[in-house]
């Protein structure tokens, strides 16, 4: 390796700083106010493979200043800087006066770049996508480079998803890092410890990253999906359940399962089919004993509110009597080997070709098989093993593609280890990009387990294999809030663990966390006990069934936040540092989270626990279940019998519910309760079909709710829809009455758990207050 020595010359052309050595150029681009593009080419100057992450090129004019003092060159924007001193080559940034973060060397060679960053004694680093441990990444090194692991143990690496994107917090101010590249890639936040160094590895002769100069966690984020793309607002359904299971079939018995729900009264939107529905494995076929009337199936269930989502493995079957795998074949659709043959790997279908989604014209092919499907009647897409996974271990000992084999367009071939990490989400661009052209009037719902940064923009990301462990409680929060802070809200994993047998207990607790996930899936592997919400008795049965109901009533807040994602990029699951990141009580806070900005839940994930500690961050907060108000920035235990999970309320929110239903769309969602939690604060309440592109043309409403101590002003719905809306019940939460609608006084209904209870035959544009708030 060789550092970065003196510069021999540099130049600003006005839009970058050009450095030269002798070993590598360096360039400098500020994109904005707060962002500044960090590029090294070395070895040929060959640029690396395009990614794809990076959608935004169209950026406006900065003003940018460059000058030279003292053998350092200062680049300035109006709210950042980088200082590059020459001999040896050292950068410093700064936001405002603040200094953030240095680069003490930059190593070039053997096929890598490597960036040494000082490491402050307290400083805190949060995201990388998917990576297991605590909120905190500080002494951990991390490794990108997707990978199917089963055993998920507390220092598992790498996992299924590659997003190198971090935050780092110092003395409650943050900066951000993403490296974009689909090679792999090693952050090792300090796992030598004392550290005084994080250090960040690229393999690959160029490193091309982006400094996010901040403070704000949320703004970095901002910005970040501003450059990666964000989440498109899904259709209402998938916030609602799914059920699944490896594997539900035959047919009768997906209609069973449908029965149940309905019969048992606990909603459910989605039935999930897993491999065992294909012909021997053979993607985009049925197998015909098991479904024989696939389209008839499928829309029974639809007549009974239940979408199917069918699993999708990028793997295709080397059978020359199967179209799919002679259309690949034909038009060059697989990856090769070195030696110009298609490469044979092994899946579950046994022998298997992988698909180049590098290829445009692959990306079009596969996306366009997916219209059998979409005939049938399929909802969603759910692409596994796309990391892409294999049963035989390359020359690595990985069980994926060996690093040589070929990837890429004609006359811009290049080997899989440069473009690993690309493979899930390029299949997911297929498929995405297959869903709109041939469903166009529909939102494409694609679930996926590898992605790299981007992946937003096209599927929703779960967890992958986790075991019905307490444990795994942990992770689900830890993994869904790192990958909401990487740019990544609709997340989750499978619900009550897929390997190993679950208990009642931790079924119960797991639904009450899934409840208040962005994602809430039931999932289970073969082999396991029976794992639906009715499968552990009825005490248990009444819980997920009350619990799942909430989540239905729910819907209109969580809608909001996920529209609220996909303008802005904000997490939905947000740790608790983002809310109060100048609060150090946060700084490393992993078992609990914030739903939005308005509620925190602190879900139960230990065996026996009836109670447990909550950090409730400054400001006043109301129990979820009881109304009372609780004073925060301190600590409280809050009762937690196997019933009820701890909830908080921020004051001054106003929390919109909607109607219980079986199914979202099962009747017109014309009931709206406006909870409301006294203290200063606004919500807009966001709305609209539910389904299609009717929104992008002015069909939505967004209805202003606004909380002035003990007063709700429900503004007039803004946009060109009407909500189905006949009345507003307001509940009033911590107050003593009496109560007033837009100035007279009206009866109120005291309402259980505290609270004051009253109807307005309006759907907005009216005010109801209370006097007194209770002491
Ligand atoms: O090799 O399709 O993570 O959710 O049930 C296992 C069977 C393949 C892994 C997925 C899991 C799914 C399972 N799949």
């Amino acid at each position: 390796m060789n550092r970065m020595d003196a510069a021999v010359n540099w130049h600003w052309t006005c839009s970058s700083l050009h450095i030269e050595t002798p070993v590598a150029h360096l360039r400098l681009t500020p994109l904005a106010d707060d962002l500044i593009r960090m590029q090294v080419t070395s070895g040929d100057g060959t640029e690396s493979f395009p990614t794809g992450a990076v959608i935004k090129d169209d950026w406006p004019p900065v003003v940018a200043s460059v000058e030279e003092k003292e053998g350092r060159i200062r680049l300035c924007t109006p709210r950042m800087a980088v200082e590059v001193e020459l001999s040896p080559i050292r950068l410093s940034w700064y936001e405002g006066n603040r200094l953030f973060a240095r680069d003490e060397a930059i190593e070039v060679g053997d096929g890598r770049v490597v960036l040494r960053r000082s490491m402050p004694p307290d400083e805190h680093y949060y995201g990388f996508g998917q990576k297991e441990g605590f909120l905190d990444k500080r002494g951990r090194r991390m490794v990108m480079w997707a990978t199917d692991d089963p055993l998920h143990t507390p220092t598992t690496d790498p996992l299924y998803q590659s997003i190198p994107f971090f935050l780092a917090l110092r003395q409650g101010k943050a900066h951000g890092f993403f490296l974009d590249s689909g090679a792999r890639s090693i952050f090792d936040m300090g796992s030598l410890d004392p550290a005084s160094h994080y250090c960040i590895t690229v393999y690959s002769p160029n490193l091309d990253a982006y400094i996010f100069a901040g403070p704000e966690i949320g703004s970095i984020i901002a910005r970040y999906t501003e450059l990666t793309g964000r989440m498109e607002l899904p259709p209402l359904w998938t916030l609602g359940f799914h059920q699944c299971r490896w594997s539900y079939y035959p047919a009768e018995r997906l209609r069973e399962l449908a029965r149940s729900f309905r019969q048992r009264q606990i909603p459910c939107d989605a039935l999930w089919l897993d491999i065992d529905y294909m012909d021997g494995y053979r993607v985009f076929t049925w197998d015909k004993e098991r479904f024989p009337d696939p389209a008839g199936l499928l829309a029974d269930l639809r007549r009974d509110g239940f979408k199917v989502v069918t699993i999708m493995d990028p793997g295709v079957k080397v059978d020359p009597n199967y179209t799919v795998y002679q259309q690949g074949v034909e038009g060059d659709h697989f990856i090769r080997n070195p030696d110009g043959s298609i490469h044979h790997g092994e899946v579950w279908p046994g022998t298997t070709a992988y698909p180049d989604f590098l290829k445009a014209a692959t990306r079009r092919w596969w996306g366009d098989l997916h219209k059998a499907l979409l005939d049938v009647g399929v909802a969603g897409i759910w692409n596994d093993m796309n990391e892409p996974s294999s049963f035989i271990p390359n020359a690595a000992g990985e069980r994926t593609l060996p690093h040589d084999v070929v990837q890429g367009e004609e006359g811009r071939k290049v080997p899989h280890r440069d473009v690993h990490n690309l493979y899930g989400f390029k299949m997911c661009q297929a498929t995405y990009e297959g869903l709109k052209r041939h469903r166009p009037e529909q939102r494409p719902f694609i679930l996926t387990r590898s992605g790299y940064a981007g992946i937003q923009r096209y599927a929703a990301v779960w967890m992958g294999d986790n075991h019905s462990w307490w444990e795994h409680m942990l992770e689900h929060l830890s993994l869904c809030m790192g990958m909401g802070l990487s740019g990544v809200p609709f997340v989750g994993a499978d619900v009550g663990g897929f390997s190993a047998n679950a208990t009642g207990e931790l079924v119960a607790r797991w639904v009450q966390l899934g409840t208040f996930t962005p994602f809430f899936r039931m999932h289970s592997a073969k082999g396991t006990r029976d794992q639906e919400p009715w499968s552990f008795g009825a005490e248990v049965e009444e819980i997920c069934r009350r619990f799942i109901r909430l989540r239905y009533r729910l819907l209109p807040y969580l809608y909001t936040l996920f529209e609220e994602a996909s303008r802005t990029g904000l997490p939905i699951l947000r740790p608790l540092v983002m809310e109060d990141q100048a609060d150090p009580e946060t700084w490393c806070i992993t078992d609990q989270a914030m739903v939005g900005s308005h509620l925190l839940i602190a879900p139960v994930m230990q065996p026996g626990a009836t109670r447990r500690m909550v950090y409730l961050p400054r400001g006043t907060w109301y129990d979820f279940w009881t109304g009372q108000p609780c004073e925060g920035g301190r600590y409280v235990i809050a009762e937690a019998p196997l019933e009820r999970m701890p909830v908080y309320v921020r004051a001054g929110t106003a929390l919109p519910m909607g109607p219980e239903m079986a199914y979202v769309g099962e009747k017109p969602a014309d009931e709206l309760t406006v909870h409301v939690y006294p203290g200063k604060g606004r919500f807009d309440l966001y709305e609209d079909e539910g389904e299609g592109y009717g929104y992008r043309s002015g069909a939505y409403a967004r209805t202003p709710l606004v909380v002035e101590g003990a007063r709700l002003t429900v503004g007039k719905p803004e946009g060109g829809w009407q909500p189905p809306r006949r009345q507003v019940e307001v509940v009033l939460h911590g107050v003593a009455g009496p109560v007033r609608v837009d100035g007279r006084p009206v009866e109120a209904e005291p309402v259980d758990g505290g609270g004051l209870r009253v109807l307005v035959q309006r759907p907005g544009g009216f005010t109801v207050e209370a006097e007194g708030t209770e002491a």
